[in-house]
């Protein structure tokens, strides 16, 4: 049998063939329709907004919701084999359809009404409502619980006041699911409209994650009807819970950047001759080539393990924030080692490399930061939380 560097494991030969073909739809999309003007986009700092309907088309958003509100009824697994098919092209391809699924779509299944549902989840599937998730603030980033948004209660109203920062589709959006604290500073979550007054505001010079909108929401005395609060949602926890599911996708986003990287150090180690040989041939070369794979299969089977514990209902929180932590931080040296393979080449745009390590940086910090997963992971072993002094 022959081994591909690709799928050194083999883990591939465990999908069925509906999930080989989403697999390979996915893909197909990606070399086709993505990576060919991502750079272009990336460089203007501008979200390519003419795939949204193509990627609602393939049915990547809203991929493991129920098909009864106009989701695909896949399982996590697809949902991983999706995002990591997409971040192979960019992280803000990944990081749009990880938010309207995972952080729109997510809590108004979860925690919402049936009427919500209804209403809002068949228009998020198809692409035909854009949504956000407003937890961060300028003052509250790692630390979500000490938010200042707050919800007054006014009759059957709700009064959302307050500012939420690095909102990714804030300026895209029509719904914004946003998180605030009423009178008794329990959080709860909302569905506002932007008919309803929310604003939004584009963070311009960013130099990661440049194809992706991110923005700040102003909430200036949005009133907020009680039947667009997220009934089953109180706490931080809820919030919480939804993180998990973005952060699940990230983890095998990570994973395509590293496939992606370390195929494109092999093919132009084997072509770029110095000191008339393929630079493939120096041991140095092969030694980072190696480490790549080592790191990028590491990620994968670490990957396949989360959604197969997903799909026996075994995953913790504990599993998502190890599978972050790592994975992340692999493609970030997968990247690195690249973009030395590649030379002067290898901080261009036009052999990708470079614009996936910037993007890193940002996927590293958000949906919490390496430190905050470490610490997640230290409360776990030692059963002290280290978060607080
Ligand atoms: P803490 O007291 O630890 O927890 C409150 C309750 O929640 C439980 N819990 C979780 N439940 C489900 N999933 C998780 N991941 C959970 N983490 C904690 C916990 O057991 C507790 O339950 P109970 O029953 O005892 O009440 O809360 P804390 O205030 O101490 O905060 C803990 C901390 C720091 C880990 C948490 O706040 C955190 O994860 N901070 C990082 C913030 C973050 O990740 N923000 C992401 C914003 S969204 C975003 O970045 C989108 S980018 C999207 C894209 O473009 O792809
Ligand atoms: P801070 O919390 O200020 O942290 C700064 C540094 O201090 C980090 O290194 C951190 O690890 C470290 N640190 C903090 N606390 C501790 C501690 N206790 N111990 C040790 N080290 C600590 N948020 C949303 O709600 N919705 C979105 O859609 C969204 N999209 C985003 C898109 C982009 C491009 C970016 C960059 C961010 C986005 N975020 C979003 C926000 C993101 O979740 C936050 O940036 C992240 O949670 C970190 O918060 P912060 O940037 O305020 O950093």
């Amino acid at each position: 049998m022959k081994v591909k560097f690709e799928d050194f494991f083999l883990l591939d030969e465990e999908l069925t063939e509906e999930y080989k073909i989403l697999r390979d739809s996915v893909r197909k999309f990606v070399n086709e329709e993505v990576i060919p003007i991502i750079g272009e986009y990336w460089e203007r700092g501008e979200f390519p907004k003419h795939l949204i309907e193509k990627i609602a088309k393939l049915g990547l958003i809203g991929s493991y919701m129920p098909v009864e509100y106009g989701g695909g009824g896949f399982d996590k697994l697809a949902y991983g084999i999706i995002t990591r098919e997409l971040e192979r092209g960019d992280s803000g391809i990944r990081s749009f359809v990880s938010v309207q699924t995972s952080l729109v779509m997510y809590p108004i299944l979860k925690f919402g009404s049936e009427q919500q549902k209804k209403k809002y989840l068949p228009k998020l599937a198809s692409g035909e409502l854009i949504g956000c998730f407003g937890l961060t603030e300028p003052d509250a980033g790692s630390d979500p619980s000490s938010m200042k948004t707050r919800a007054y209660k006014k009759g059957n109203y709700w009064v959302l006041r307050g500012s939420k920062m690095w909102i990714t589709n804030a300026n895209l959006s029509d719904i914004a699911i946003i998180w605030a604290k009423d009178d008794d500073g329990i959080i709860r979550g909302f569905i506002v409209e932007r008919d309803m007054g929310y604003k939004s505001r584009e963070i311009k010079g960013k130099i990661s994650l440049r194809a992706s909108d991110t923005g700040e929401i102003i909430l200036d005395d949005v009133e907020v009807p009680e039947e667009n609060r997220l009934p089953f949602a109180e706490g931080l926890k809820p919030a919480l819970m939804c993180l998990n599911q973005a952060r699940f996708g990230i983890a095998w986003g990570a994973v395509g950047i590293s496939q992606f990287c370390l195929e494109r150090a092999i093919n132009y180690s084997k072509e770029r001759i110095m000191f008339s040989n393929p630079i493939a041939s120096f041991q140095i070369t092969q030694q980072k080539l190696t480490d790549m794979l080592t790191l990028t299969q590491n990620a994968n089977l670490i990957a396949y393990r989360i959604a197969k514990l997903e799909l026996e209902n075994k995953l913790t929180h504990y599993h998502v924030s190890y599978a972050k932590r790592y994975n992340v931080r692999a493609a970030k040296i997968v990247c690195d080692m690249a973009r030395s393979i590649l030379g002067a080449n290898g901080i261009t745009l036009d052999y990708h490399v470079m614009r996936h390590m910037a993007n890193l940086e940002a996927v590293e910090t958000y949906e919490g930061t390496y430190e905050i997963h470490t610490l997640i992971l230290g409360e776990f072993l030692t059963g002290i939380e280290a978060f607080r002094k």
